[in-house]
């Protein structure tokens, strides 16, 4: 039988890198500017990211001089890698060192970090603390995808040939000896006449999926993840005969376990299965090649990385299940999670959490629903509604109101006649409180200082806005001094948010003489004052 499919590049679907615990401090302007990211490390404390105008930055601990800032300081915050400023990254992996591949749209191929058994491949054992470009037997050469093992490294060319370099002390390098490589080398024996359109790495062990879509495996077999139906290293690439008649078409590999997806959406895998990551439903390792899921629908996408034990997959309809091990626990069967995309399975669930492919963001083109609606809050140009306070125009839209406000349904439906004025006069709150209020409808958001917040905590009482309410609560409490707490105490009384009255009922307390010093406190009328030195009595804030 002859076979020939073509190896389909897997796009990265738009992903929320806010996911992975380290970019949990970055503010959403310098989020929105990235395109592409990679989270890794032994603890996933390392990340890198590209921006829509192609600067590459990175950030967090510099292990090994993973960062390649050139200074050998870790940094919380990010920073730029000026020598690889404007270079298109197309493909990104690391190993465990860390030590960082690179290539670029122009097929170059960039390296830094750990070097010690020459995963750097420029000929030293000298640790990478900028990016060095890897040149040597790659000069002519396109370089379109990279991949690390935990200390070795491949490249594949645009003309389907696998180079490979750094740690062989199981000939995960392919070169037939054991001795580690300091430069990259081709890739030849069996490999030496096929076209390769994709790589993948275990910790040390190598794969790769030819065009017409045989896997060959060479490195560590200790744990069967070569797939030959042995468990001997293998110190040249092994045609994986079990897989014989299938066209494959996406590999993958994790730690110690392999993953195969063929063009019918059929997927086999093979090797470690101590955390039930090959999803056989039992832990014992498998030499050669099974087929799991078949009882679910097509897949689409695999999933797994050189670092962790977790495998993922995505099928035709867009689920996505996670087995192996989870977050600690060895699921031995593939679970259906709420995820929408493999990714996610990594960030939440892998140990460590790091990313399995390199993210892609796409924010240039693109805005959700919340963004959009953002952008058109007092938006002449589209709305069909607008509000005069103060003598100030807000221009808004009656269907969004409408769906997010019962106050303007009840409104709109009942005594709203459309040919009626399109302009409504409020006279009853202020400019910057009406404002807020509006603005919260599109944004879910209030930014107004604690004085204006008692103003819309009014407004948010009469329109029964319970989770404004909230929000002005919020801004009141952080807001309080001593000067202003009698006041915000009055307040709450009056607009009955008993929670906050009860807040600023303690701390009138604990800074009594200074509140009784200020003019609200005297201009109280006479029952709230009785009240409140009823109750702080109560409290002893008198201590005879
Ligand atoms: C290889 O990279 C190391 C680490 O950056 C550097 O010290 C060394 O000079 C480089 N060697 C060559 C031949 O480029
Ligand atoms: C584990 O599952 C595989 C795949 O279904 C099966 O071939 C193998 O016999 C099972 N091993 C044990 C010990 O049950
Ligand atoms: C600030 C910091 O942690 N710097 C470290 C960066 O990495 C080098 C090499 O591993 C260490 O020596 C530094 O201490």
């Amino acid at each position: 039988m002859f076979l020939l499919c073509v190896c389909v590049c897997v796009c990265a679907p738009m992903v929320d890198v806010t996911k992975w615990p380290v970019f949990s401090l970055m503010g959403t302007r310098q989020l929105s500017t990235i395109r592409k990211a990679s989270v890794f490390g032994t603890s996933a404390n390392e990340a890198i990211y590209v921006t829509k105008d192609d600067e590459v930055y990175v950030f967090g601990l510099n292990c090994s001089n993973c960062l390649g800032t050139g200074d050998s300081q870790s940094s919380i915050v990010a920073k730029k890698l000026d020598f690889l400023s404007g270079r298109k990254v197309v493909s990104l992996s690391y190993g465990s060192g860390p030590h960082v591949l690179l290539a670029t749209a122009d097929g170059e191929l960039f390296a830094w970090g750990h070097n010690g058994y020459s995963q750097l491949g420029n000929g030293t054992t000298n640790q990478g603390v900028a990016p060095v470009l890897v040149s040597t037997n790659l000069l002519n050469r396109k370089v379109t995808e990279v991949a690390c093992g935990s200390h070795h490294s491949m490249a594949l060319t645009d003309s389907g040939e696998v180079y490979a370099w750094g740690y062989n002390n199981c000939g995960q390098v392919g070169s037939g000896s054991t001795a580690n490589q300091p430069t990259p080398r081709r890739v030849s024996s069996c490999l030496q006449s096929k076209v390769a359109v994709g790589i993948a790495c275990g910790q040390t062990s190598s794969l790769a999926v030819v065009d017409n879509g045989e896997v060959y495996g060479w490195g560590y077999n200790g744990n069967g993840q070569l797939g030959l139906g042995n468990n001997g290293n293998q110190l040249t690439p092994c045609r994986i005969v079990a897989l014989q008649g299938l066209c494959v078409r996406q590999i993958v590999s994790g730690y110690a376990h392999s993953l195969a997806l063929t063009d019918e959406g059929l997927l086999y895998t093979w090797g470690a299965n101590t955390y039930g990551q090959l999803g056989t439903g039992n832990k014992s390792n498998q030499l050669s090649p099974v087929q799991i899921m078949t009882e679910k629908e097509r897949v689409v996408e695999v999933a797994a990385c050189h670092s962790a034990h977790t495998s993922a997959a995505k099928t035709q309809s867009g689920q996505v299940y996670m087995w192996g091990q989870c977050r600690g626990q060895a699921v031995a069967l593939p679970h259906l999670t709420h995820f929408t995309c493999t990714d996610d399975v990594f960030a939440c669930f892998a140990t460590p959490a790091v990313t399995w492919r390199l993210l892609s963001t796409e924010h240039d083109d693109f805005l959700t629903v919340a963004q959009s609606l953002k952008k058109e809050f007092d938006n002449p140009e589209t709305a069909d509604l607008k509000f005069c306070i103060d003598g100030k125009y807000i221009y808004v839209h009656k269907a969004v109101l409408k769906i997010r406000c019962e106050h303007f349904r009840s409104m709109f439906q009942s005594h709203w006649n459309e040919d009626m004025k399109e302009v409504i006069e409020i006279d009853q709150f202020s400019y910057p409180v009406y404002r807020s209020f509006l603005e919260f409808l599109y944004t879910d958001n209030v930014e107004l200082p604690p004085e204006d917040a008692v103003g819309l905590l009014d407004l948010a009482t009469s329109y029964c806005e319970s989770r404004l309410k909230c929000l002005c609560q919020r801004i009141i409490k952080r807001g309080i001094t001593g000067g202003n707490a009698f006041s915000l105490l009055s307040a709450a009384v009056r607009y009955d948010a008993e929670e906050l009255e009860e807040f600023c009922f303690k701390f009138c307390v604990n800074h009594l003489t200074e509140v009784t010093q200020t003019a609200a406190f005297w201009q109280i009328d006479g029952d709230l004052l009785k009240d409140f030195i009823c109750r702080a009595g109560r409290c002893g804030a008198f201590k005879n």
